[in-house]
């Protein structure tokens, strides 16, 4: 099902004729913003010099720092008075990240997520819960807009309270679910505790995504919850959520490429990477007015294919993804993103879905320690609701089984502490898997 079948399967040709006549367009609306003004002419282009989609390398790219630089409104491209909105994320120091829109950029935006929740199986006449943050996060708002021009009837439930959001599931019996994953996971327990099972519920489909999430948390949520999890991806400084969404094949997310131009480049050279090779993704925006971003680095890493998808769309698809550049961290010389660490805790079927990796430099050298936490079957059967004793046979036994998992998986050793259930911190919106603790 489409929401925009034209649009969505057409002949790449088409697309690209498409694509070019938009890449102008938002190659002249940004030579109006002296920053991009001055990149420009500075790596010796002009909106003019463009003749091809493959011209576009040539272009300087647009990074965070840059964004920071020109706090709060430097590189849009319109006064905030022709704006309807802003929005902004978080930064992890100093002053967040600020993005605008006219009121035909709320629209496209809300059209992308109409077509990502019908790709995920939505159809006009659904109730859908969302359980994103609503506010200067993109998440909420986003999607909500979507589902509306979707005709969808929408809960804003967004995120927090979650035995209440457990009540209104069950009372309105919403069949479509918007949150990010590990808030998925932090429902399903809920769930549990209130000795719920999915047939109390009407969920056939989720919408999640904002953070990293391997398949195996999608195996978990798909059990817990009795529903088809699907990812969207997005980032404020592009739209929000809806710059890309798994279909029902769940073999790629398609980026709607009439809107969002993405290139794969080599994170440390900035080269132009291959169909298929991993590398950082890059994206231009093709319909942006407030905003338009050129060659825009994400700091995220994955691979994009352009072989049409059976379920007929022929948008470009980008891999799941494996994470965030910033978020790798080096132990001992090799490179370990947190989505490693995750796979090997999940085939743990001791372990409940949470964990968090703590980074400490006590000396010189770094220390990593995965905290994981043991789920309710293997706290009663084993150690019985006495106290969590780290010394605990069954839990040295344990402990020490993960610990040669993730050396054979990953090359370091990494140490494992193993708690009680419900100890680690439960996410309400992005989960934080890394916490660093080491000197600055
Ligand atoms: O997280 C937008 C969003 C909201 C996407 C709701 C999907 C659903 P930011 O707060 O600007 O925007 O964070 C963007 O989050 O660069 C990725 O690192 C990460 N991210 C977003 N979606 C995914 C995903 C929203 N599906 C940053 N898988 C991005 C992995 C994701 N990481």
């Amino acid at each position: 099902m489409f929401w925009n079948e034209a649009v969505e399967t057409l002949d790449r040709p088409e697309l690209q004729k498409l694509q070019l006549q938009r890449l102008h367009e938002t190659l002249e609306r940004a030579y109006t913003v002296s920053f991009h003004k001055e990149q420009f002419d500075q790596a010796g282009v002009t909106p003019a010099s463009l003749k091809s989609l493959d011209d576009l390398t040539r272009f300087p790219f647009t990074k965070k720092s840059h964004l920071r630089d020109n706090y709060p409104f430097g590189l849009f491209a319109e006064p905030t008075s022709k704006l309807v909105r802003l929005h902004a994320s978080s930064g992890t120091r100093g002053k967040p990240t600020v993005v605008g829109y006219t009121r035909q950029d709320i629209d496209n935006w809300a059209e992308v997520c109409a077509r990502s929740i019908m790709c995920a199986g939505g159809q006009p006449g659904d109730m859908l819960h969302i359980a994103y943050g609503y506010g200067l996060f993109t998440g909420g708002l986003g999607i909500h807009y979507g589902a509306e021009k979707l005709g969808a009837c929408v809960v804003p439930a967004s995120g927090g309270n979650t035995p209440r959001q457990v009540m209104l599931l069950q009372d309105f019996k919403a069949v479509g679910l918007a949150c990010t994953p590990s808030y998925a996971l932090n429902i399903a327990d809920q769930m549990r505790e209130l000795k719920f099972t999915p047939q109390d519920f009407n969920l056939k489909y989720g919408i999640f995504g904002a953070e990293p999430w391997t398949e195996e948390i999608r195996a978990k949520i798909e059990q817990e919850l009795g529903l088809r999890a699907l990812d969207i991806y997005g980032l404020s400084e592009v739209m929000g959520p809806g710059v890309s969404m798994e279909c029902e094949q769940k073999q790629g997310l398609h980026v709607w490429e009439d809107h969002f131009l993405p290139e794969i480049v080599d994170p440390n050279s900035g080269e132009p990477l291959a169909e298929g090779e991993t590398g950082e993704l890059v994206f231009t925006s093709l319909t942006k007015e407030a905003f338009p971003v050129v060659r825009y680095r994400t700091g995220d890493l994955c691979a994009l294919y352009y072989e049409k998808c059976p379920c007929g769309r022929t948008h470009a698809r980008m891999s799941k993804l494996k994470g965030r550049i910033d978020d790798m961290f080096i132990v001992r010389g090799v490179n370990v993103f947190p989505s490693e660490i995750e796979r090997v805790l999940l085939d743990f079927e001791e372990l409940a879905p949470h964990y968090q990796i703590i980074l400490n430099r006590p000396e010189h050298l770094d220390v990593v320690t995965v905290l994981t936490e043991v789920n309710y079957n293997f706290y009663a059967k084993t150690i019985g609701f006495a106290l969590m004793d780290n010394n605990h046979p069954s839990i040295r036994d344990l402990s020490s089984k993960i610990r040669l998992k993730l050396n054979q998986a990953l090359g370091v050793s990494i140490e494992v502490q193993v708690t009680a259930p419900r100890t680690i911190a439960r996410s309400e919106g992005k989960a934080v898997r890394v916490v660093d603790n080491r000197p600055r």
